[in-house]
């Protein structure tokens, strides 16, 4: 029911290159476009699921916050079997969200969840045992981030988990060259165009914000977390796992 196709949309040179909005040209092409672009993403859906369901506890909500198409909110409902839980699948673009809830229906997993079209700074978090931020994060304000995360530990119950994926921005120069590089490798090696990847970057200068390791490491530790740690990297992108 749900058709997506491949990923052109940066192919012919544009006059002026737009910021990168989530609407439904991307949705069309948004699982091509992701698992393209973002190395390992297969690895951190599936696993993202596992951690879930070690952490979850029986009666509280599990949220996927920036769920897109809802592959984490599936990875967590397939995983899930602790009683009671309730998955909140919160985007605050319409095309995504509705999306999102036409293939968890088709799915037809017997664990609830409730889609919520909405800014993720703007909704309550109660009763949280997991809470996903699945490459959501850098699209928030920088200056909004430290709020977000603070909101994310009150509404989290004692023992609960956030994973934290983010692409990341590094300190150091060299370093920084380096990853981007093997990135921008990593994209062409699955066929994009030089064009399709600076004018993918361009749309997307000032829209993705990325921090370094160390500043979401600060910010999580700052809120409360008592441990955090790196659970997953693959060339700039990297998920920690923060416990409460
Ligand atoms: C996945 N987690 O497949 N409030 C709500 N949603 C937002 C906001 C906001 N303020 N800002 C951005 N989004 C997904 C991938 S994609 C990552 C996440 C990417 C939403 C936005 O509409 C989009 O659906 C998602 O966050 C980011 O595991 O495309 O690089």
């Amino acid at each position: 029911m749900n058709k997506y196709r491949s990923d052109e949309l940066y192919t012919t040179p544009l006059d002026e290159v737009v910021n990168f909005k989530f609407d439904e040209a991307v949705v069309d092409v948004f699982p091509d476009m992701i698992n393209r672009s973002v190395p390992g993403y297969s690895t951190l859906i599936n696993v993202a699921g596992i951690l879930s369901s070690q952490y979850a506890q029986a009666g509280s909500q599990l949220y996927d916050l920036g769920c897109s198409l809802g592959a984490i909110t599936l990875s967590m409902q397939r995983r899930l079997s602790q009683p009671g839980c309730r998955i909140i699948a919160v985007d605050n673009s319409e095309a995504m969200l509705s999306r999102c809830h036409q293939s968890i229906e088709a799915a037809e997993v017997d664990v609830a969840v409730e889609f919520v079209c909405a800014d993720i700074q703007d909704i309550a978090i109660e009763r949280a045992s997991v809470v996903v931020l699945n490459l959501t994060l850098q699209f928030i304000a920088p200056a909004q981030r430290s709020a977000m995360i603070e909101k994310i530990y009150a509404g989290m119950l004692p023992g609960g988990v956030l994973l934290l994926t983010e692409k990341l921005a590094f300190g150091n120069e060299s370093e920084a060259e380096f990853f981007t590089s093997m990135h921008h490798a990593f994209k062409r090696s699955n066929g994009y165009s030089d064009l399709e990847v600076s004018q993918k970057r361009a749309a997307l200068d000032n829209v993705l914000v990325p921090d370094t390791r160390e500043a979401h490491e600060t910010r999580l530790r700052s809120a409360g977390f008592c441990e955090v740690r790196q659970w997953f990297q693959c060339l700039n992108f990297v998920s920690l796992m923060a416990v409460k």
